[in-house]
Order: structure tokens, then sequence, then C-alpha cells
């Protein structure tokens, strides 16, 4: 598949690179390392990513990315993306004659005309990494910062789905000059002033069920109103429960634009994924998520059901 591939980029007109709503690390990793990759080889390729956390502005040449487009793209590229109903500017997918979806996810529903899934992987950035190098394309620093920031962020620092392969590139990274300690820090450890305030809230608000092992928080929309926060600010708080001893789930519901986005964590056995999946989203067994318009407390009793029938 990692062939025809790029035998389709290849003698593509122009490529549309895609990512999914909300675009975390990896996702704007796999875009800004792949724009850089496919520049590399002279394909006209654009990245679309309308919009993404502020912390990504450290990395090199992301002011690359257009937030939309009017041309035509007769190839479109989606990376890290679960499901078509995720997928960010869906217009420029819909008009592509061809379309090519390159992702990790456990969940994914093979949309595109080519897929190549790498189920259960780290990170969509490690499965780039592998195919960058079957295309023979060199990972120079600027790609090589932007792979390590979609493995930093999907791994949260290392912490889930841990393999060799994942250390092996990091590695070599370092060699090549990557600051994976400021990518680190910038990206993963640092929190802004809103971000902080709104931690302090959610641990405020934090509750435990089934004998502590689910542990349920949420933001409003007035607390983002009040403080501020911008896209980012939200990165971290769902860590607040599932680093409790005892947790095996951890909830973290966002009330904004009239629905709750819903993220979970499962620390051991429990698969979120088919949890998100009964509301129609999506992710891994350890991490997922989904968006809905049911009330707090409805979505919280349903959610509390459904882990514990899993526990
Ligand atoms: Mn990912």
């Amino acid at each position: 598949m990692s062939d025809k591939i790029l035998e389709v980029i290849k003698s593509a007109k122009r490529v549309a690179i895609l990512v999914h709503e909300s675009p975390d690390g990896d996702a704007i990793g796999s875009a800004l390392a792949t724009l850089l990759a496919l520049r590399k080889i002279n394909i006209d390729a654009d990245a679309i990513v309308s919009e993404y956390p502020f912390m990504f502005k450290i990395l090199d040449k992301i002011e690359l990315f257009k937030t939309n487009s009017n041309l035509e793209y007769d190839v479109a590229l989606v990376l890290d993306c679960s499901s078509v109903n995720r997928i960010s500017n869906i217009d420029i997918f819909n008009k592509a004659n061809i379309t090519i979806n390159i992702d990790h996810h456990d969940t994914n529903t093979s949309f595109a005309t080519y897929n190549l899934v790498d189920r259960g992987g780290p990170a969509c950035c490690l499965t780039l990494s592998r195919l960058f190098k079957s295309w023979n394309i060199e990972i120079d620093k600027s790609i090589g910062s932007a792979l390590t920031t979609g493995i930093i962020t999907d791994t949260v620092g290392f912490r889930y789905n841990n393999i060799s392969d994942t250390y092996d590139f990091v590695s070599s990274m370092i060699k090549l000059g990557v600051d994976v300690t400021k990518l680190y820090y910038k990206i993963l450890t640092v929190n802004t002033m809103p971000q902080f305030e709104l931690k302090k809230i959610a641990q405020s608000r934090l509750a435990f069920y089934c004998d502590n092992k689910v542990a349920f928080t949420y933001i409003l929309e007035e607390d983002d109103l009040k403080l501020g926060t911008k896209t980012g600010d939200h990165e971290g708080i769902i860590e607040i429960g599932k680093d409790i001893e005892g947790v095996e789930v951890s909830i973290f519901a966002r009330f904004q634009d009239g629905k709750y986005r819903v993220s979970l964590r499962s620390n051991n056995d429990v698969d979120v994924s088919s949890i998100a999946a009964i509301f129609d989203g999506g992710g891994h067994k350890q991490a997922s998520g989904f968006v809905t318009d049911l009330s707090l407390e409805t979505l919280r009793d349903k959610l509390i059901l459904e882990v514990s029938k899993r526990l």
C-alpha cells in the first residue's frame, strides 16, 4: 500500500493534506511533517488546518499551514483521523477524485480510496516516519521536530503505548539535533495561566464513582469566558483524574457551542473506545472521545453505567 500511495501522490496535480477537527499534536505534527516531506520531492501540496493550539507555534515552518483554501485538489490525504465525520474541511475531501487515509486509530473505518492504517500504533507520526523512510524521503530537523511532537503528545510524554520503535525513532531525532527536551516542555509540560486556573476548577469539581474507580469532571462555557481560555488550554485536565491511585477511567466533559465534548481515558483494561462508539465517537482502547447533545447529568449517569459494566 505504501508504494501505491506514493504513486498516487506523485501523479496528483495538487494534494490537500487534511486532519481531524480540534487537531491535537499528532494531527498537527503529521500534517506539517507530510507537507514538508511532499514539498521535498516537489509535490504541489497544501496543509489546510483551520485552527490549532497556540503551543504548536514553536514548530519550524508551521506558518506554511493554510487556514482555508479555494484551490482545486485532485487528491485529499487525511491524517490521524478515524472516520469521515471527524474530517475538518470536509468539502475539500468530498471534491477530491482520490482520497488517502493514513492513521493509527483502532476504530478507523477505512473511509478512503487508499487506506494505510497502523491499528494500535502509538502515533500517526510514527507511522509516517516509517512511510517516509520507505519513500526514501530524508527526515530533516524540521520534519523530525514535527514527527517527534506527535509522538510526545499521543503518548502523553511516553506514558501510553510505549514500543521500542518509538524510542529508536526519537533517539535518531536527538542525534539529528531535534531538541526533544524543549518540545516536551513547551508542548506538554508548561501551563498558561488560564490553563492553570481551569485545572483548579476541574479539580474542585472532580467526583468519584464506582468505588473510586471512575473520576468525572467538567468545564462550562462560562468558565472559559471568565478566564479567556484559548484552544489548547484544556490539555491536561483529563490527566488530573487519571493520575489518581485506583482510578480506572477518567472522564472530562467540556461544554462548547451547545454541546459537550467528552474525553475518556483508561488506565488498564477498560476499553473506552467501545464506550465512545455508543455515542458515535471513536479513538483508542485507552483514549477516546465524542461530542453529545445530552445534559451533563444524563451524560454522566449513562457514562458511569457503561463504565461500570466493563469494570
Ligand atoms: Mn493520533
